[in-house]
């Protein structure tokens, strides 16, 4: 057990900060095991304070001086802390000196070394391990940063904002100089030195001016910057037309590394990105990745307002610019490419990995109130729950009043700190309403249950429909959410009905053509319509306009009407996941039983209508093609039959794959164009979707293996390669070696690529999968020390390796154990999110629960944990 209990920080303890940091001159002198750091800051004591307390770690003090005079031995510094006597000081200059090692810094926080080039990584109290500061978000200073270096070995020296000065020094060193002139907390600072090269280019902004956009990266990938830069401009472009917001600096720069604990980080003017999130062409890249690259230089460039111009007050503010930027993102990608298909990827995101958090031990409010490292709260509930809270409000107020909210936002709190309180008091200012009820979103925790029955009365041709809500594990005690419920009504023959609330209802019932939006603000609650001549089929929640599980019991007629004819794509996708879940569950507890596993016409019949319309965009089709998640099919139980959910969904895909093979047939050799040139283009990137869900449907008929070898060989595009591989990964055939080995040698000396490789195995169907991911962590190219590759292999290992993770001897347990005590020792913050798949032990059977438990103690056990682990696996086990 470690040692000495952290620290635990509350919400509620929130002080504002007593000395103000008006400026800093930041020198980094640079080598490898010994950079020294001089930091010279302009402090304002604000409140005649007589000490100071600056917050540093790993730090070796060399010396400090207020005024010039030197009083090193009259401060107090303990391992995180640095006090300075400051009464009788109203404004000082203080001067401190200090050395890091970058190179032993395989934590990559604070400034660290990668493929031989330094960079730095402060959010979000990562700059305390760079040098002594208030570190906290509402110290906002003017940075200016000289960064001084052997020639050879950093042709490049860059910092935040604009370059002011530079020169050549003595033995071989140069130097830069770099100023920020707009105000940012120190976790939006940033340095980067090494031999890169950039790709440039120019945009011009809205009012005129041009901006010099470049991307740097290793020599090696100049030829894959294209697809980041053209993402770049669109983003610049679609925020100055979507809300009005230019740039603000001259220069906007990208650097690309490639060992970095997360996606990417939005640092003043100087973004720093995971290779991943940057380096594409189409033989290296799938669609899924240039989609995610577009999608986070998209988010980073749009924190440029969400976050630097108007950042947090505290990290409990986090959602503040996180659930804003995610919304953000989301929306700059449905309009580049579908914003049907986008909305259910979101959904489907949010249901399998934010709502199982939100139900685990890790489960807290968008808003936390407590934490004992930060760093664990960079979760899919602060930022994709945060999101859906956002779109509550853009629901609620419309495109046009959401977007004078944000006007009054940067309008009243540009250049501050600020908090979600902020936020709120802006929409509902700009918009004169009243949304106060909006923040017991901010504050409760777990995923709420909205139930829903319909009455309809032939006679009055009314059509109540009863809405409740409710949060399991809160039992009575809370107080309601608002909750925004899009519904239309249609015909039995598919057309739309007028909607006309009934006079009493008219303040919360608010339609907008066929569409209505019911606003439910108590904990139960009934809208009524009048005039509907015909019994309704209902198409509720549409777009999914609420982040809950809805509870309405619509019957398989009508959720195979709403699949051929409901013109909210969220729906229609819906009312066929909802067919095929129940498909699952019912042959599940068939099998339980003893019973004899049996496939439905309901289902079928919805499924092949599918298969069969090709009057429907086939990115829609190769959704709805695709049977519930593993993950999401657990997440209906109390506790998971592993065994028999891996069972049936397989059971349910080889029955399919029989049943239409000739169709799927058709439809793959229909779309396989083997020859074509790769675009990143909406309908291309649909067919390659159909194509390849048609492939995987026919790759578990052993007689079509050879179907996905060939697709492997021929194709020259990395999404079909790798969606043919996948499907082979998961068989136990000759062509799966084959493939697997080619692969390999082809790709070993590109990292991005390799990842894909471990990634593969690391999931796989095979029987013997668990006994391969061992041998992959003792594979030469596996390095503990990089972060995607760890992911690659133990984090997709727990995440989707279902058989292999839960085998029913806890050997997938204890490896994976193991392996996070290994990597906490090197690199904290990755260890940590790999311990996730532990923490919903309570979701399974008594015998692996005992395993699950016994794992996460032996981590527990370890004597130097990190506290970053340590929070994850106490509260885990804090929960039996
Ligand atoms: N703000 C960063 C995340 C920082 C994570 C710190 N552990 C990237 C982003 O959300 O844009
Ligand atoms: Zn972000």
């Amino acid at each position: 057990m470690k040692k000495d209990t952290p620290v635990v920080h509350h919400l509620k303890d929130y002080q504002t900060p007593q000395f103000d940091i008006v400026s800093v001159f930041l020198e980094f002198d640079l080598k490898p095991e010994n950079t020294n750091v001089t930091n010279v800051m302009q402090v304002k004591n604000l409140n005649h304070a007589s000490l100071m307390q600056l917050d540093g770690e790993d730090l070796e003090l060399k010396s400090i001086l207020i005024d010039g005079v030197d009083i090193t031995q009259k401060c107090e510094q303990t391992a995180e802390t640095l006090q300075i006597p400051t009464a009788g000081l109203d404004t000082f200059e203080l001067n401190i000196t200090t050395s890091v090692d970058p190179q032993g810094n395989t934590a990559l926080e604070g400034l660290y070394r990668t493929s031989g080039n330094y960079c730095t990584q402060c959010e979000a109290e990562g700059f305390r391990k760079i040098t002594y500061f208030l570190d906290r978000p509402d110290v906002l200073t003017l940075f200016t940063t000289k960064i001084i270096a052997d020639k050879a070995d950093n042709s490049v020296l860059l910092s935040n904002g604009n370059l002011i000065e530079s020169g050549e020094l003595e033995n071989n060193r140069h130097y830069a100089v770099w100023q920020d002139p707009f105000k940012k907390p120190c976790y939006l600072f940033a340095l980067v030195a090494g031999n890169l090269e950039c790709v440039q280019d120019t945009y011009r902004t809205l009012d005129n001016r041009d901006i010099d956009l470049r991307i740097y990266v290793e020599p090696k990938n100049i030829d894959k910057c294209d697809h980041a830069m053209a993402s770049l401009i669109k983003s610049m472009k679609w925020d100055e037309e979507r809300f009005g917001l230019i740039y603000d600096l001259d220069i906007y720069m990208i650097v690309a590394v490639d060992d970095f604990n997360m996606g990417a980080m939005e640092n003043k003017g100087l973004n720093v990105f995971n290779s991943k999130f940057v380096l594409a062409k189409p033989e290296t890249a799938t669609d899924v990745d240039y989609e995610g690259i577009e999608a986070v230089i998209g988010h980073e460039y749009f924190h440029n307002w969400t976050g630097n111009r108007v950042t947090c007050r505290d990290w409990f503010q986090l959602t503040l610019k996180e659930g804003l930027t995610v919304f953000r993102d989301q929306e700059f990608t449905a309009d580049m490419l579908s914003p049907a298909v986008k909305r259910i990827e979101d959904v489907k995101r949010l249901r399998s990995n934010q709502f199982p958090e939100d139900a685990g031990p890790m489960s807290h409010p968008i808003q936390p109130q407590s934490y004992i490292e930060m760093n664990n709260f960079y979760t899919m509930t602060v930022y994709e729950k945060g999101a859906e809270v956002v779109r509550l409000y853009h629901s609620l107020l419309g495109e046009d009043g959401f977007r004078k909210g944000m006007d009054l936002y940067f309008e009243r709190h540009d250049g501050q700190a600020v908090t979600v309180e902020d936020f709120r008091n802006a929409m509902a200012d700009a918009n004169n309403v009243d949304l106060v009820q909006m923040h017991q979103w901010y504050l409760q925790s777990g995923t709420p249950v909205l139930s829903v029955k319909t009455e309809y009365d032939s006679v009055t041709k009314k059509l109540i429909v009863n809405c409740s809500q409710n949060i399991p594990k809160l039992a009575d005690k809370f107080p309601p959410l608002l909750m925004p419920i899009k519904i239309a009504l249609y015909s039995d023959d598919g057309n739309i009905l007028p909607l006309h609330p009934y006079e009493g209802d008219m303040e919360k019932i608010v339609v907008k053509g066929h569409e209505a939006i019911l606003k439910l603000s108590h904990k139960s609650e009934s809208f009524v319509f009048e005039k509907i001549e015909v019994e309704p089929v209902v198409s509720l929640l549409r777009g999914f306009s609420a982040p809950v599980i809805l509870e309405y019991d619509q019957s398989n007629e009508d959720l195979a009407k709403l699949v051929t004819f409901d013109s909210d794509s969220f729906v229609r996708w819906e009312s066929i996941q909802t067919l095929a879940l129940k498909e699952i569950t019912r042959n599940i507890a068939q099998l339980e039983s003893g019973q004899a596993l049996e496939l439905s016409n309901e289902f079928t019949t919805a499924f092949e209508g599918v298969l069969k319309d090709s009057s429907l965009d086939n990115a829609l089709r190769a959704l709805a093609l695709t049977l519930p998640e593993m993950t999401y099919i657990g997440e209906q139980y109390q506790q998971v039959n592993v065994d028999a959910v891996y069972h049936v969904h397989r059971w349910l895909k080889i029955q399919l794959a029989t049943k239409y093979e000739g169709l799927f047939l058709e439809q793959y050799l229909q779309l396989n164009k083997l020859n074509e040139e790769y675009h990143y283009q909406k309908t291309d990137i649909a067919n390659r979707k159909l194509k390849n869900v048609c492939l995987q449907y026919l790759m578990l008929l052993p007689h079509q293996i050879k179907l996905g070898e060939q697709q492997f060989n021929h194709s020259q595009n990395m999404t079909d390669v790798l969606a043919a591989l996948d499907s082979l990964s998961h068989t136990d055939s000759l062509e799966r070696e084959a493939c697997l080995e080619s692969f390999y040698r082809k790709w070993k000396d590109d990292a991005l690529v390799l990842d894909k490789w471990f990634a593969l195995q690391a999931a796989s169907h095979h029987i013997h999968s668990l006994a391969h991911v061992k041998e992959l962590v003792k594979h030469p190219d596996f390095v503990y020390t990089n972060p995607n590759r760890v992911r690659s292999v133990l984090g997709v290992f727990g995440r989707l390796n279902m058989l292999g993770f839960h085998q029913p001897d806890g050997e997938g347990y204890h490896f994976l154990a193991e392996q996070i005590m290994k990597l906490d020792a090197i690199n904290p913050q990755v260890s940590a999110r790999i311990v996730a798949p532990f923490t919903h032990w309570q979701h399974f059977d008594g015998e692996r629960q005992t395993l699950m438990k016994k794992a996460l103690q032996s981590i527990l056990d370890n004597d130097n944990l990190s506290k970053d682990t340590y929070e994850i696996v106490s509260k885990s086990l804090s929960l039996s």
